[in-house]
């Protein structure tokens, strides 16, 4: 057994034994109420699932294991050039909630290489889709494809123990997250570049090779990358592609039909689709209004006819969040040090003072202020991809780590089936004349 594999036995078997004594004694007390608003309005803030790899603060932001971004720029070690933090120290922290070492994020870069091979049948399904199909579509089509390949789902097969989930788990996740920039560059090349594919470069760390097989070369790129996929990674148990992985790993499918469940809700545009939506925004208003340099009233402006039109501002909001997103600041923070006067990465800061102005006085609006999605795209399209329909699936990479590390402690401490209750309207009313009957009777 891998020694990172060990270390999450460990630490698995740990805390399963601590929550049976916390529920043993305090099983039944109340942690939360849910009201009618959150009955029909999305379950928004409900305490009902338990996500040990991050946590989320509505001011402060995503916590990852108690590490802030700009903490885990500090902590976690770094690509070759020492400016960025490797994705690989992420995942091992999320998994085992400890900063690894040096030595063992290059053993997991070799680990990652090791079980990188994608099966050849993925690549001839993609080939049968149309090019132009959604660069998302083809990436839950080749997730599934290869669940062929599912370790959990052989073994589930062969008569598995409950006390063993976690182990095929762990595999599938390990071997999903190796394949999965050689499977996205693949949809990319074959989407953009006639399928002009590039071959791994063994040499690179996980983030690196990812952009050497997309085609960009540059090292300020490859830093991006691995910032990219750092703060991608995870953002705690309820956003819909997080809950939606973990729903349907409750049902004991396997990694990669979880995943691929969790990538389809990622592909909508209140969710990870919003990078692509920010910057065909950004576009589409330097065309109205034909200028690259735009001034803040001309902004303004085109914020509100999009709001005129019943349309949302793409990259503002937040269902949780009610600061400046974190993963935006980190995002600000790179183009300050890597890009200078950039004339789209300067309209995001533009449309950052004038937008929250703007929502805020709408006063529906609970969190006016940039989320991720409002500055990825701006960064991407500095250093020339400029594909923005991709761009989600950049988000879909860097976000397995977060879900399938959250996958495998699912399996370990033995969660059970998900299922929360539903009612009708009827069901509603119901109650509510039967909250009046009690109210008039005292
Ligand atoms: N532009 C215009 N109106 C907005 C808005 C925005 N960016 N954000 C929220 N609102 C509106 C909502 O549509 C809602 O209006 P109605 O009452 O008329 O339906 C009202 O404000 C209240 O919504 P809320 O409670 O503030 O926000 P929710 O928790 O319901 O939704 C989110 C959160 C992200 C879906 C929403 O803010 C939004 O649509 N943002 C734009 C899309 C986006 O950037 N999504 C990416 C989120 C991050 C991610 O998952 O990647």
């Amino acid at each position: 057994m891998d020694l990172l594999k060990q270390k999450f036995n460990e630490k698995a078997i740990a805390l399963r034994n601590e929550i049976s004594d916390i529920l043993k004694e305090y099983g039944d007390l109340k942690v939360d109420e849910v009201k009618l608003k959150q009955v029909y309005g999305g379950a928004r803030g409900i305490k009902s699932m338990v996500w040990e790899t991050s946590e989320l603060d509505p001011i402060k932001g995503i916590r990852f294991r108690g590490y802030s971004i700009p903490e885990l720029r500090d902590a976690l070690p770094k690509g070759k050039d020492g400016k960025e933090p490797r994705p690989e120290g992420l995942f091992w922290l999320m998994l085992v909630g400890e900063i690894p070492t040096e030595d063992e994020v290059d053993w997991l870069t070799q680990e990652w290489i090791k079980r990188s091979k994608v099966p050849e049948h993925t690549f001839k399904v993609l080939d049968s889709l149309p090019p132009n199909t959604h660069p998302m579509t083809q990436f839950t089509v080749a997730i599934s494809a290869m669940q062929s390949e599912s370790c959990f789902s052989q073994r589930y097969d062969e008569g598995l123990s409950k006390a063993d989930f976690w182990d095929p788990t762990y595999e599938d996740t390990m071997n999903l997250i190796a394949r999965l920039p050689r499977v996205a560059a693949y949809i990319y090349r074959r989407s953009f570049f006639n399928g002009d594919h590039i071959q791994p470069d063994t040499s690179l760390d996980w983030a690196g090779n990812f952009a050497h097989m997309l085609g960009f070369e540059n090292d300020d790129f490859k830093n991006l990358m691995r910032l990219y996929m750092v703060i991608h990674a995870d953002h705690e148990g309820g956003n819909a592609s997080a809950h939606t992985t973990h729903l349907i790993g409750s049902t004991l499918s396997d990694a990669y039909l979880s995943l691929a469940g969790g990538m389809n809700a990622l592909a909508g545009p209140l969710h990870g689709l919003a990078n692509q939506e920010v910057i065909r925004w950004i576009f589409n208003m330097l065309d109205a209004l034909g200028t690259t340099k735009p001034t803040k009233e001309e902004i303004a402006n085109y914020v509100n006819s999009t709001l005129e039109a019943g349309q949302v501002i793409p990259g503002y909001g937040h269902a949780v969040l009610r600061e400046p997103d974190p993963r935006f600041i980190a995002q600000k923070r790179f183009a300050e040090e890597y890009i200078k006067g950039d004339d789209i990465v300067e309209v995001v800061w533009k449309v950052f003072d004038v937008v929250p102005g703007i929502l805020q006085e709408l006063g529906k609006v609970k969190n006016p202020w940039p989320n991720v999605d409002a500055h990825s795209g701006a960064l991407l399209v500095h250093y020339g991809l400029k594909e923005f329909n991709f761009y989600t699936v950049l988000f879909g990479v860097s976000r397995t780590l977060g879900v399938l590390s959250a996958l495998c402690w699912a399996r370990a401490l033995g969660f059970p089936l998900e299922r929360p209750k539903s009612v009708t309207t009827t069901w509603v009313k119901q109650f509510l004349a039967k909250q009046k009957e009690a109210i008039v009777k005292g």
